[in-house]
């Protein structure tokens, strides 16, 4: 059974612009801006990696397709959607700190969107186990009312009510980018046919954490009481960390609410390389993670994932870390691409055996 990769090439159209690392602005210090971490670059990267890597061989692909804007109201207010139709209309707008809708962003989005739903109903309809949604610009900051975090529309919040209104009567989603999920959270905080966990960096271990919630006391709401799984982890948390997380609390919460359906929201800005995360997972942790996953899905879901992208924002490494991520879904018996910049000793004790080399050295060659 191959991975049904779903993706658009139009959702490269969407550009957030440059500044100073995401910011959009330009104080003038410096003769060579960033592009916006969420770039089209980044996910040219995935493409290729995919169509060209070791893992071509057990993927398909399918084109995406704009979403209907009656589609999107599964989740938005009809009075969010007319905000960004009109913002559309007029050109350009920003949302907040990030998040810029540019000519071309609306229909990335429509597209991103519209993606996510072929992919959830590849899945949906019995033509495989596992899809991926390959899409920019992401969503799970996305909230019902307001756009947020380079976010406009909850790509996986709108596969998830397609779920349930096609009779999946319980959904969980487990969400590893480096930041909570927190409009995916929101939109399905009251209810209890829907779990949503996510693993992210805890607030106020790092600066520019986004969003500032997050916290293990949110745990839902009336009858979503205990249906929202915060993992909030320190800084550092790295391979050996996350999938301590996954074993201890990700599957015995999956275990107890047997969902139908796995969404696994995928970011690889948790990794070692991430200008906007510092958790300092490795194509390793990736992979292990996505065997997890996929041993949950084969116990409880007849092996279903859905499998949705968010951020990522080293330039190579996202693409790397997306391959080992998809790897570990596919459970292949061996690894099939090296990790190309990781350098990890294999004694964590190293930094003190170099020490000990210096000061022998030192004594010895000091008279
Ligand atoms: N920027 C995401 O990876 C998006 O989760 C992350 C958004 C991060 C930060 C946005 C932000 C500032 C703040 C202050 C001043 C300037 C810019 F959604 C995903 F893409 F997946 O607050
Ligand atoms: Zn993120």
């Amino acid at each position: 059974d191959k991975l049904a990769v779903f993706w658009h090439e139009g959702m490269l159209a969407h550009d957030a612009g440059r500044g100073v690392f995401d910011s959009g602005r330009d104080p003038g210090f410096l003769d060579v801006l960033d592009q916006h971490p969420e770039n089209a670059d980044r996910v040219r990267n995935m493409v290729s990696i995919l169509r060209r890597g070791p893992i071509a061989p057990f993927l398909s692909w399918h084109s995406g397709r704009p979403a209907h804007a009656s589609e999107l109201l599964s989740f938005h207010s009809s009075e969010y959607i007319e905000e960004l139709v009109q913002a559309n209309a007029t050109g350009a707008k920003k949302f907040c700190e990030g998040t810029f809708l540019n000519p071309g962003s609306w229909g990335a989005a429509l597209l991103a969107a519209g993606t996510t739903l072929s992919a959830v109903k590849h899945i949906l309809d019995g033509h495989g186990n596992l899809a991926y949604a390959l899409v920019r610009p992401p969503g799970h900051h996305a909230q019902p009312n307001r756009a947020d975090g380079y976010c406009f529309l909850n790509n996986a919040g709108l596969a998830v009510h397609l779920a349930l209104d096609s009779g999946r009567s319980k959904v969980a989603v487990v969400d590893i980018d480096v930041h909570y999920g927190n409009g995916t959270a929101e939109g399905f905080y009251r209810m209890d046919n829907v779990l949503t966990i996510s693993l992210h960096m805890r607030h106020g271990s790092w600066g520019p954490s986004h969003p500032q919630s997050g916290s293990v006391d949110e745990i839902g709401e009336g009858k979503g009481l205990g249906y929202n799984l915060n993992i909030p982890l320190p800084n550092g948390s790295g391979d050996a960390g996350y999938e301590y997380a996954m074993n201890e609390l990700v599957v015995p919460a999956i275990d107890k609410f047997q969902p139908q359906l796995l969404v696994f929201v995928v970011g690889q800005d948790s990794s070692a390389f991430d200008p906007n995360g510092r958790q300092c997972l490795t194509m390793e942790g990736y992979r292990k993670i996505g065997q997890i996953m996929r041993s949950m899905a084969d116990q409880h879901s007849n092996g279903q994932i859905l499998i949705v992208q968010e951020g990522g924002y080293h330039i190579s490494y996202s693409a790397y870390c997306l391959h080992a991520t998809l790897e570990g879904v596919l459970d292949l018996d061996a690894p099939l691409l090296d990790d190309p910049i990781a350098y990890y000793p294999e004694d964590e004790r190293y930094t003190m055996k170099v020490v000990d080399m210096i000061k022998n050295t030192w004594k010895e060659s000091v008279p």
